[in-house]
């Protein structure tokens, strides 16, 4: 399974993201902490070349902390690359280190010129969350939905360091299919373009494996269940997934589970470890 979801708008974002980077001293890239690697837009990263980039992984209140901490080591040993976790819930300490990193990777540029960042990144990674974090106000729309942002937006910070918002970025066709589950589970590719049951079964799989004690202390099991089939079902009999007869609805248990993970409900969950 390959996954195509590659609207109008995003072409050409694609060509007004290529058209500004050679104004800008720092890409700063964000990446869902849950699945840096699926979220590292190979779109973003080939129009970034040598460029300094800062790796933002936002989200980081969902993501495993250890995971998270592994993942900042290993993107910290990329060249020209500093990393941050960045969340919603820590404010001033995004402004505080995003302006740090900036004025370290920009240095070149010489102690009086102003910074110039553009913010890139897949759909509904918190680029704009994290431009209104920067600003300490809303000027960008945002939204828990992919491609709320469609056009450019640049902002001026106090500093004078200036920010450009781009719309979020996918590539025409992602060959990767465990990247695009991870990427349609996490929210950046609408759920009109992959079904419930399928994203929940991959999720469900996961967890199982991997974080098998959320499951049991948020859905209140008596015992790990033995298949994914068995969690969703368990989680339509607690959760109101239930059709006419009492019956357990798949599909409707499904989408339960998967909007639960995405809000952090079933816990902090990391997707995807750096390479060991
Ligand atoms: N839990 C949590 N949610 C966040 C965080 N940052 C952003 N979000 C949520 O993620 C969703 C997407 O945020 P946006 O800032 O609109 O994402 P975007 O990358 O601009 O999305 P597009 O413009 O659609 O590409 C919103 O519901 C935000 O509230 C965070 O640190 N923690
Ligand atoms: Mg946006």
């Amino acid at each position: 399974m390959s996954l195509q979801w590659y609207p109008g708008h995003m072409g050409k974002a694609r060509r007004e993201l290529a058209a500004l980077m050679p104004s800008q001293d720092v890409v700063i890239e964000v990446l869902d902490a849950r699945l840096p690697a699926a979220s590292s837009n190979p779109v973003i990263t080939e129009l970034r070349g040598d460029k300094p980039c800062i790796k933002v992984l936002s989200k980081s209140d969902l993501a495993d902390p250890a995971v998270t901490r592994a993942w900042l080591r290993h993107l910290e040993a990329e060249p020209r690359v500093a990393a941050f976790a960045a969340s919603t819930e820590r404010p001033q300490l995004t402004r505080t280190r995003i302006a740090q990193l900036c004025h370290g990777l920009a240095r070149h540029r010489g102690p009086h010129k102003l910074v110039r960042a553009l913010i890139a990144g897949v759909p509904n990674a918190g680029k704009s969350t994290l431009i209104n974090t920067l600003m300490g106000r809303v000027v960008a729309k945002v939204g828990d939905k992919p491609a709320v942002t469609k056009r450019q937006q640049a902002v001026t910070l106090q500093s004078g360091m200036t920010l450009t918002d781009n719309p979020g970025l996918l590539w025409p066709k992602i060959e990767d299919e465990g990247a695009a589950l991870r990427l349609a589970l996490a929210g950046a590719i609408p759920d009109t373009a992959i079904d419930y049951l399928t994203l929940a079964m991959f999720g469900a799989r996961f967890l199982l494996e991997r974080y098998p004690e959320c499951l049991v202390a948020r859905y209140k099991l008596a015992a790990t269940p033995p298949t994914a089939e068995a969690l969703l079902t368990e989680i339509g009999r607690r959760r109101g997934g239930l059709g006419k007869g009492g019956t357990v609805e798949l599909h409707r248990a499904a989408e339960i589970f998967v909007r639960e993970f995405r809000a952090g409900a079933i816990g902090p969950i990391s997707l995807e470890a750096p390479p060991a």
